[in-house]
């Protein structure tokens, strides 16, 4: 059997913060696995290192449920984003390793490929409508068949999903939290503008997303679903804070727009509810928060049984390690919808080589072994952790908001 002989934790930051976990065993074989957890990077390291590693040495890598149930249940402290991004790094490291010594690609210990390629959406943005639908159309002519949009709202100084940036978008961008203002009553006038006007210039071809970012209650976001109804978005994502599971039933009352939820869900009980009355249309729980691969597809499972499809999260702050399983993951699950696509900058990609590629609209993660991405160590090392927080968001009041 492989044993597990050594791990420790690597931080890089190409520009923004990544945590990763290597795992080595006794065949010479190694495994990686993505722990970042966006602002609170180093508690997860520490999670790995001060507490999960010293139980790892020694185990038998093959061994994927049982260490992930011993992680799991041996804590007692159960759940959270540190514990379940712990979980998750050491979960795809050891898919990792399996894969790399069956000699195959991920996707074919999951079971094969259900589809020829992953669909992805890409991010669109701008100031303005105008600016943002410029944006759409370069996205659509480099084949992108689904395309998020975001535009600025006249009278906020900046909202979440525009960035200075038109190719990268980074929303941790400081020492400290930054300050954003917010008003629903002026987001809530300029949202379905920015639709309109993309169905006239885009045509009714592309699928067009848009997320809300957890901003609404549940009847105001009833009413954007409405209001958005005659553009046929592909899906209205996080309209509210999701603790409560039971306030998508209002918002269901009120739309037959698609709902999306659970970039920030760290298991299946967070959308046990969400899932079993058919309260949304797409789960966007992802690899590095929820758990792993193993998880994530128990909660994907579920979700199949209850006409609910998928939708991961997968923005820049997971690193490419989470992006190999992500598609691993997407290729091999019969109920895929979309997957979220944030293209890294050329220092994360040097530091994270990686075998999967974007063509016509779709990822693919390549035919190499394992996960097909690695970390080169070398590289890491040149970019040291930089603190970097998201963003805090408050109302004209001054009250905080959710961001
Ligand atoms: O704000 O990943 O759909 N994508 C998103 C992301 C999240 C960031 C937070 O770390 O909502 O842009
Ligand atoms: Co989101």
């Amino acid at each position: 059997m492989p044993k597990i002989t050594a791990a420790r934790v690597i931080v890089t930051s190409p520009g923004r913060n990544f945590v990763t976990l290597k795992i080595e065993t006794s065949d010479g074989v190694h495994g990686v696995g993505d722990a970042t957890l966006n602002g609170r990077e180093l508690a997860v390291a520490s999670y790995l290192t001060d507490h999960v590693i010293p139980c790892l040495i020694g185990r038998d890598a093959h061994q994927i449920e049982d260490i992930w149930q011993y992680l799991y249940k041996g804590a007692y402290w159960r759940r959270g984003p540190v514990t379940m991004a712990a979980i998750a790094a050491v979960d795809m490291a050891l898919w990792d390793i399996k894969a790399k010594i069956a000699g195959l690609p991920l996707y074919q210990l999951l079971g094969g490929a259900c589809r020829t390629g992953v669909m992805v959406y890409g991010h669109a943005n701008g100031a303005t409508i105008e600016e943002t639908l410029e944006n759409a159309a370069v996205y659509a002519s480099q084949g992108y068949k689904a395309i998020r949009l975001q535009s600025g709202v006249p009278g906020l100084n900046g909202v979440y999903g525009v960035s200075k940036d038109k190719f990268f978008y980074e929303p941790a961008d400081s020492h400290l939290p930054t300050e954003s203002l917010w008003s629903t009553e002026k987001y809530l006038r300029s949202a379905p503008g920015l639709f309109e006007a993309a169905r006239d210039k885009l045509g009714w071809d592309l699928h067009l997303l848009h997320d809300v970012h957890h901003r609404l209650t549940p009847i105001e976001a009833g009413r954007l679903g409405k209001d958005l109804e005659p553009y046929r978005p592909f899906w209205m994502e996080d309209a509210v804070p999701a603790e409560n599971q039971a306030s998508f039933r209002i918002i269901r009352q009120h739309t037959t727009t698609p709902l999306a939820v659970g970039e920030i869900f760290n298991s299946i009980w967070d959308c046990k509810q969400l899932i079993e009355e058919q309260l949304i249309d797409y789960i966007r729980a992802t690899v590095v928060h929820a758990g792993g691969i193993t998880h994530l597809r128990k909660i994907a499972s579920f979700a199949d049984l209850h006409h609910v499809r998928t939708g991961c999260h997968g923005a820049t702050d997971l690193s490419p390690i989470c992006m190999a399983a992500a598609l691993h993951f997407d290729l091999s699950i019969p109920n895929f919808g979309v997957q979220e696509y944030m293209r890294h900058t050329e220092a994360t990609d040097a530091v994270f080589p990686h075998a999967y590629s974007f063509a016509d609209g779709m990822l693919h993660p390549g035919e190499a072994i394992g996960l097909g991405v690695d970390i080169d160590e070398a590289q890491a090392a040149k970019h040291p952790y930089k603190r970097a927080y998201l963003p805090i968001a408050r109302r004209e009041d001054g009250s905080m908001h959710d961001w």
